[in-house]
């Protein structure tokens, strides 16, 4: 059991993925599930879609599992559950997302990516909410991430680890989404640290470099997802237009707020998608 007050990613000795492979066994235990074979993280707005991919056959607390922390957030539930779909398909659903705002360190924000990947999975569905960029996405739109820009200055690879990232956000997923939604629109994401939200200038800054899609989590968790192999869809809610782009100051309550009254539609999507993968 992990212990109360200390996270094993911290140790100097600690190694990620055996760590990571000790909270794999923690899941395969208490969920009763050898095998995972795709994982999603549920950001802001996507809790929902837990509900419609299939039938949770076990829900277990993310304090129960080696080197997951307590949720920092409300609306950031802190429970993993083990899905059953309809064809068979068995999904790890993450609903404890660390931040990489909350200052643990890098190790800590992929923890549950390495976990999955551990679990045996080999898609990762990660999913967020975000600011838009474009001015047309009103809130509540779901996009695709086609590619990131990492403004973190920071990265999960540690040493010499030279990992490939052209096509990071499989064209072959995004090629099952658009088909099943032709409307989803595609857009660069750009992580910033976080946790303030950016000026009207740096949301210019990331326009200007190629972005469409502002948010605090995805970038980091899809480079770890390569790193281990697996293949990645990364989806984001637009639950408010970017600082500069709306005309009035953004609020925790409008993102809130946003992502509930799109729950339903994007759970439905998103569980169209994963019966397709
Ligand atoms: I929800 O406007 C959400 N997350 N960086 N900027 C950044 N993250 C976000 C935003 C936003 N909205």
């Amino acid at each position: 059991m992990p212990e109360t007050h200390t996270n094993p990613l911290d140790a100097a000795t600690a190694d990620p993925f055996e760590i990571a492979q000790r909270a794999a066994d923690d899941i395969a235990r208490l969920t009763g599930v050898e095998k995972h074979d795709i994982a999603l993280t549920l950001g802001s707005g996507w809790g929902r879609a837990a509900d419609l991919i299939g039938e949770t056959t076990a829900t277990i607390s993310a304090t129960d599992v080696t080197g997951f922390s307590k949720p920092a957030l409300d609306g950031h539930v802190g429970t993993l559950r083990s899905i059953l779909l309809e064809n068979g398909t068995r999904a790890l659903v993450i609903g404890a997302r660390t931040h990489y705002y909350e200052g643990h360190g890098v190790r800590r924000v992929v923890h549950s990516v390495r976990t999955a990947a551990a679990a045996g999975a080999t898609t990762m569905i990660l999913t967020n909410g975000a600011g838009g960029i474009k001015d047309h996405w009103m809130p509540g739109t779901p996009v695709l991430i086609s590619d990131h820009i990492n403004l973190t200055s920071d990265s999960p690879l540690e040493g010499a680890t030279f990992v490939d990232l052209t096509d990071l956000y499989s064209q072959r997923l995004r090629d099952i989404a658009h088909r099943i939604d032709p409307s989803l629109d595609e857009g660069v994401y750009c992580q910033f640290r976080g946790p303030h939200y950016e000026t009207p200038a740096e949301v210019q800054m990331a326009k200007t470099l190629g972005g469409h899609i502002v948010g605090m989590s995805t970038a980091l968790e899809a480079i770890a997802a390569r790193q281990a192999g697996m293949e990645v869809l990364g989806m984001s809610l637009i639950t408010n237009l970017a600082a500069g782009i709306q005309a009035t100051p953004l609020s925790h309550e409008e993102v809130i707020e946003a992502g509930r009254a799109a729950e339903a539609e994007i759970g439905n999507l998103l569980a169209r998608i994963v019966t397709e993968l």
